[in-house]
């Protein structure tokens, strides 16, 4: 839709351009010159489709392994900037994503901040972990994890082999409110208190404590390990439906109250067949996508991106998204749709 001609534009006269100047001097500004472009009657966004090929971002990541420790840096990741945003730290227009890389031996110092974090393991041989309140998550790639809101956090190898992972964070959104707060922890890794597995075992094996009461809003389990979530799509991708959209889709969940795993990000998992041709759909949450196995291509608006293992893409708001799969391949996604749930604007097209 032409957004220009939903508002017409008065036209200007000098008197006008003197009011204009005048209100100028003032701190004000008329609004009839600005509204086409303030109240758009789609989604109009800076943010554009783009992606990124694991294989041209790995060497530079380790290139950044040489040159700076993960201490030095407190994280070293690689921003993904989006290239309608760049400088922005923003790979859509709410959400910051990014690629860690952990050597062997690293420590990335304990923090916490008010920023949501999620991550996406892409690489690793399974010794990693991520401490989050006082208990260690292994990190195997395909792991879906969590660090929730103002929860200390650090990460550390012991193992042999870099390991990388996708952060996706959503600290425009907590900057857009001016609510940052962040510090340190006195110790560069925080005291172990419980036992790897306990949050999984008492949140997320089907069971909650006795008369569980959720103390947050985000999910009380930091880990969705792949072999489970690998577990449920083979199971699914046999039963079906597959939707001619989405394949077989599947979205992460607080076990606690059935919601998105945390306030601002949602998280979703796709199984599509080989030979899958899905129809186009879109949302008015931009997603960020990430290829887990296969080969396959998607239609993001004019662009096709081909993907395969570990290739990343972002599809901006409202813009029609439609994946091929030319084996049978896996897609994680995250975007912030239980944000625009929470207030109410999220909108979908193109569902039957
Ligand atoms: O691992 O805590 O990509 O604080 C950006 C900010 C990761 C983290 C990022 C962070 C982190």
């Amino acid at each position: 839709m032409d957004t220009t001609t939903f508002y017409v534009r008065p036209g200007t006269s000098a008197e006008r351009k003197d009011l204009y100047r005048r209100l100028h001097e003032k701190n004000t500004a008329p609004l009839w010159e600005v509204l086409a472009k303030l109240v758009t009657p789609e989604p109009v966004s800076a943010c554009v489709p783009a992606m990124w090929r694991y294989d041209e971002i790995r060497p530079l990541l380790m290139d950044a392994g040489r040159l700076i420790t993960a201490k030095e840096a407190e994280r070293r990741v690689l921003v993904l900037e989006n290239p309608g945003l760049r400088g922005a730290s923003q790979i859509t227009q709410s959400l910051y994503a990014g690629v860690q890389l952990v050597m062997p031996g690293e420590v990335a110092p304990s923090h916490r901040h008010a920023a949501s974090a999620m991550r996406f393991v892409l690489e690793g041989d399974g010794a990693a972990y991520t401490a989050v309140d006082g208990e260690r998550t292994t990190m195997r790639p395909g792991d879906f994890v969590l660090t929730p809101f103002w929860t200390f956090h650090d990460h550390g190898n012991p193992g042999e082999a870099p390991v990388v992972w996708l952060d996706g964070l959503d600290v425009p959104i907590v900057n857009m409110f001016s609510a940052s707060f962040a510090d340190h922890h006195d110790e560069e890794m925080q005291p172990v208190t419980r036992s790897e597995g306990d949050a999984l075992a008492r949140y997320g094996g089907g069971l909650l404590p006795l008369e569980y009461t959720p103390p947050g809003m985000s999910a009380p389990m930091f880990s969705y390990p792949y072999s489970r979530t690998r577990g449920v799509l083979d199971t699914l991708s046999r039963n079906g439906p597959v939707d001619r959209r989405h394949g077989v889709k599947m979205q992460y969940v607080n076990p606690a109250t059935g919601g998105y795993p945390m306030p601002t990000i949602s998280a979703f998992i796709q199984w599509l067949p080989s030979g899958f041709t899905g129809e186009p759909y879109r949302s008015t949450d931009a997603t960020i996508y990430w290829a887990v196995e296969g080969h396959g291509r998607s239609q993001v608006g004019s662009l096709s991106f081909a993907w395969g293992p570990r290739d990343i893409f972002v599809v901006p708001s409202w813009l029609p998204v439609s994946h091929e799969a030319r084996q049978d391949a896996v897609l994680f996604s995250f975007s912030d749709r239980a944000a625009q749930k929470a207030l109410g604007l999220w909108r979908e097209d193109g569902v039957q």
